[in-house]
């Protein structure tokens, strides 16, 4: 008993009300229809529980075994009991199913007319991002104006992964060879976490992402930064551009005017990121440096290969791609 206390106690201490992944705060319509049913289930749960607990408790102390007291009245079959048993169970079923059933068709109308459009792509272990309507393409860190309908359609090139940022929406499959659709009014500027939630190889649990739900004026200086081109780069940063463009790096990564790669994640404002590798590390010169020497050192599994690139010149690639913003 004694050692379980401080294990209580520590895994208590992990949980918050209000943390970044939290389910029980809701920040979009999406979220809040969501837990509504959440609510619903789990107090309908509870008062069944309740009766259980009671009754059984009751039963016991009522009826156990008193010494010399006769064989208790034998019963087989009762009409009224087996109705009781079979109602009963089918009006719970019934008080979760109507909300349920409301939420899910609710979740799953068209997307109103002044929707803004996202591509979501899930990829092994990174999220594209295109804004198709805007002609801008990012990656892992997803930008949305509060206040206004977005509708997201998912889709991707390789395996399913399931997209969720639990106080915006989720989650939904991501499926190859199909378009699924999620549709949600962010409600309030703030920085939401996501995370893929489907089982989807080595780094998994290392592809997560960043919603940044911005005022109307924010998303419009960040649209406007993403669609400008970044000045030309000096010192350490130009040398940086020159390693990138006769690097293998061009062949998979996309900067607008230089490169035009796709396996990987468009790097034409990775400056403006603050994260690298799908939300796993902030992003640092440091950081950028070593991922750039060895990303499998970071992200297991990763399908980036190091291109035995030295210190100094991955810290110029480094300088060079933190200038992109
Ligand atoms: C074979 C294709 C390939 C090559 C070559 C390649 N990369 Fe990548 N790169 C990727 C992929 C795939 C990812 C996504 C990894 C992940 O997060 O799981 C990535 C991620 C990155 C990221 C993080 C992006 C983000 O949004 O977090 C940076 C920065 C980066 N690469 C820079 C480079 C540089 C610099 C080079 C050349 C030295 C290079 N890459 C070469 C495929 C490649
Ligand atoms: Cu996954």
């Amino acid at each position: 008993m004694r050692p379980a206390l401080p294990l209580l106690a520590a895994t208590l201490g992990g949980c918050a009300w209000d943390g970044p992944m939290s389910t029980v705060v809701a920040r979009s319509d999406f979220a809040r229809d969501i837990l509504e049913v959440y609510g619903i289930v789990t107090w309908a749960t509870v008062v069944i529980a309740l009766v259980v607990f009671v009754a059984l408790g009751w039963i016991l102390l009522r009826f156990r075994e008193k010494p010399g007291a006769p064989l208790p009245a034998q019963t087989h079959g009762h009409t009224l009991l087996e109705i009781a048993w079979t109602v009963a169970p089918a009006l719970a079923l019934l008080v979760i199913a109507i909300p349920t059933i409301q939420v899910i068709f609710r979740t799953q109308a068209a997307p109103a007319a002044q929707a803004l459009d996202v591509t979501v792509r899930g990829r092994q272990w990174w999220w594209e991002f295109r804004y198709p309507s805007l002609g801008v393409v990012t990656a892992n860190e997803l930008h949305l104006p509060a206040g206004r309908p977005v509708a997201l359609s998912l889709e991707g090139p390789d395996v399913i992964h399931s997209f969720w940022v639990p106080q915006l929406g989720g989650k939904r499959d991501v499926i190859p060879g199909r378009v699924n659709r999620l549709t949600l009014v962010p409600e309030r500027p703030g920085e939401y976490w996501g995370q893929c939630a489907e089982f989807c190889g080595a780094s998994h649990a290392n592809m997560g992402l960043r919603v940044f739900v911005d005022t109307p004026e924010e998303f419009a200086r960040w649209l406007a930064a993403q669609r400008a081109t970044p000045a030309e780069p000096t010192g350490l940063a130009a040398e940086g551009k020159a390693i990138y463009a006769r690097s293998a790096c061009v062949g998979c990564h996309t900067v607008r005017g230089v490169s035009a790669g796709v396996l990987g994640p468009d790097l034409t404002t990775f400056g403006s990121r603050t994260t690298l590798g799908a939300g796993l590390r902030p992003n640092t010169l440091d950081n950028l440096t070593a991922w750039i020497r060895d990303p499998a050192a970071i992200k297991p599994g990763v399908k980036m290969p190091a291109l035995g690139l030295g210190e100094a010149e991955a810290r110029a690639v480094a300088a060079y791609l933190a200038g992109l913003k």
